[in-house]
């Protein structure tokens, strides 16, 4: 809901101004942003926004880390601490960060090409260590910002620029990757299902070690065209027809066919040492003595301790 402010202009009549809500969260001057109409990333950034406040973590430890993309954009726009790096790297950065100041929330928000195809080597060895960080991986399929190559997210069967007869390669799972090895929490949603993409995404924030949150979400400007699958809405219609809510589901049955129904939910929720706690165990066991650099207790999102 947008928020109606008057101001008095000094000797003339008083001047009523409409903000949204989330204006304190975005930096104005770089807006109007570069997303297509109906593109799925606005919404994926509104629930970001509105997770960051009702997150546990305050405002000012929040990082955003960002590759380069239509979705490594996102970087740009959120008036908190942000980076945009360069391609497949926001994962290497955001560990750099963490390592650098524990305190910090760090927050990786970067599309499928850039975390699975050119950061994919980067992704399972954060994953492999519980590092302690939440990515959002906007997952449209297709390298968008560049005109719509196929990549190893992309479905078989689905037609890009340069897989014009359509692609005849097997896509990754992405849950399954992450959770095989060793994300501690995983999720998957689609820009369509805002209010549970808010909740994962404050369970994602809360949680300590590597939480990954997958979200479908319309390229209409060049994944829907070359494929014929219609507008933004038309999309958000298919998610809506096509998604089925399962929670707890084993990662390995998640995968996504084109056309196909998309299985949803929070996949894996688990406690498990995260780096620093290992690192910290490891260096205390070379100095002896304890070695703190985070401080908290050992806790995962659902409370479980
Ligand atoms: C090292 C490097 N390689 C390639 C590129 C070109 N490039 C820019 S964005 C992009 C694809 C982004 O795809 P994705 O991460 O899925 O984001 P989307 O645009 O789909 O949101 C590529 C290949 C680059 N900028 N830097
Ligand atoms: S090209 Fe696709 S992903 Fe990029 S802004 Fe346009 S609709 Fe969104
Ligand atoms: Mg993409």
């Amino acid at each position: 809901m947008s928020e109606l402010l008057t101001t008095p202009a000094p000797g003339g009549p008083v001047v009523e101004e409409e903000r949204h809500p989330h204006e304190p969260f975005l930096r104005m001057d770089r807006i109007p942003h570069i997303w297509c109409s109906t593109c799925g990333l606005g919404t994926v950034l509104n629930c970001y926004i509105t997770a960051i406040q009702r997150s546990s973590v305050p405002r000012a430890d929040h990082t955003i880390v960002s590759g380069i993309g239509c979705t490594g954009r996102a970087a740009g726009y959120v008036k908190i601490d942000s980076f945009h790096t360069t391609h497949g790297r926001a994962l290497p950065f955001a560990t750099g960060l963490k390592l650098a100041n524990p305190r910090l929330k760090v927050t990786v928000f970067s599309g499928d090409g850039d975390l699975v195809a050119i950061g994919g080597n980067h992704l399972i060895h954060a994953a492999r260590r519980n590092m302690d960080m939440t990515v959002i991986c906007v997952n449209n399929f297709n390298y968008a910002m560049t005109g719509g190559q196929f990549g190893p997210t992309t479905p078989e069967g689905a037609k890009l620029t340069t897989a014009p007869y359509g692609s005849y390669e097997h896509p990754f799972n992405i849950p399954f990757l992450v959770d095989s090895c060793g994300a501690t929490y995983v999720a998957r949603w689609t820009s369509l299902h805002v209010r549970e993409m808010i909740e994962t995404l404050v369970e994602a924030l809360n949680h300590r070690g590597f939480s990954f949150v997958e979200v479908i979400s319309p390229c209409p400007t060049v994944y829907a065209r070359r494929n014929r699958l219609g507008t933004g809405l038309d999309l958000l219609k298919y998610y809506h027809d096509s998604a089925e809510v399962r929670h707890g589901a084993d990662t390995r049955d998640v995968d996504i066919s084109f056309k196909g129904r998309i299985i949803v939910g929070r996949f894996v929720q688990r406690c498990k040492p995260t780096y620093l706690d290992t690192m910290d165990a490891a260096l205390g066991r070379s100095v002896g003595k304890e070695f703190v650099c985070y401080e908290g207790p050992m806790q995962a999102s659902d409370g479980r301790s």
